[in-house]
């Protein structure tokens, strides 16, 4: 038995693969831990026209019955929203889920494990997790950066939100080795907001580069993936400083109730979401959108090459 006996790939996906059509995987925990009910029934469904209206296939990923599955049913993509009993699934939690047939949301790492086993190369996000502030003292970092310092994907994200340590978030990808790319920007996007104040070294102008360097990397045999630094639309925009002191007490308010571990990121996304008035969950919707746009306008150029 290997990891792979427990991969359930859609008929759908499975002919996508086939034929060498384009795939853009996307996650479930943006929509059993990221987003409140039933609106992410709607941005489900939403997210994968757009895909589809690019002309790639979209695959969500979810650990459902004792499998890895890639490419959900309706029925499946309303078991992940509804979220009842639903997990988050980051990678040490996998075999666990697999073992006792718990459903599970799969986060950036567990999303990217999934695609690169099924054989897709693109996906996208909302934010990826990082490090965390603070995590000189607690160690939180997100699995999700060791995932792309060892997985073959290319994860188009609106940067990641200011509640973690952006700029020691860049530098781990760094030492891991992870290229990070802005798209028609010099600067990591803080997800919210198209700038954070710390510049990438890459800025590259089309997707088709994007595609060409990705294919470059793999190519070459270097393992890993690479991050997309896709900056929310400006009509979506906030404002830096009024984020960063809805994030602070966010913070503040986490710290003082113990919230710790996988728990934090879901109760951050959600207390941010109440002190916002749900302002911030319309941008959040938007730049999930402009990212699976991106990633399906990669996916098909790198088909292509
Ligand atoms: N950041 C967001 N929205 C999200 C997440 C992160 O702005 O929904 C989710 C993603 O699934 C990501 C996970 O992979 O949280 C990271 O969790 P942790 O920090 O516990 O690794
Ligand atoms: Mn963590």
């Amino acid at each position: 038995m290997n990891l792979k006996d427990y991969l359930s790939i859609s008929p759908e996906i499975q002919e996508a693969l086939d034929a060498g059509k384009p795939i853009v995987a996307l996650e479930s925990t943006i929509l059993s831990h990221g987003m409140p009910f039933p609106e992410n029934m709607e941005f489900a469904h939403k997210v994968e026209e757009i895909v589809r209206a690019e002309g790639a296939i979209p695959a969500t990923t979810a650990i459902i019955g004792g499998k890895l599955k890639v490419g959900l049913t309706p029925e499946e993509l309303d078991v992940m929203c509804k979220a009842d009993g639903v997990g988050k699934v980051s990678r040490r939690d996998v075999a666990i889920y697999l073992a006792t047939g718990k459903t599970g949301a799969t986060t950036v790492a567990t999303t990217m494990m999934l695609a690169n086993m099924a054989g897709i190369h693109f996906f996208a996000t909302g934010g990826i997790g990082g490090v965390h502030r603070g995590a000189q003292e607690t160690m939180d970092i997100s699995a999700d950066l060791q995932e792309l310092a060892n997985t073959e994907v290319c994860v188009v994200c609106a940067g990641a939100k200011q509640i973690l340590d952006l700029g020691l978030t860049l530098e781990y990808l760094e030492t891991n080795g992870v290229p990070v790319i802005g798209l028609h920007t010099d600067e990591f996007p803080a997800f919210y907001c198209p700038t954070s104040g710390f510049k990438l070294d890459y800025n590259s102008e089309s997707e088709e580069e994007i595609a060409k360097i990705s294919k470059t990397k793999w190519d070459m045999g270097l393992k890993g993936g690479l991050v997309i630094g896709n900056p929310i639309p400006a009509e979506y925009a906030l404002d830096f400083d009024e984020m960063e002191a809805v994030i602070t007490k966010a913070i503040d308010k986490a710290n003082a109730q113990g919230i710790r571990g996988k728990f934090i990121t879901p109760f951050l996304l959600a207390e941010i979401k109440d002190m916002t008035e749900g302002v911030s969950f319309a941008s959040n919707l938007q730049l999930a959108y402009n990212n699976a746009r991106v990633a399906s306008r990669i996916a098909v150029a790198y088909s292509k090459l």
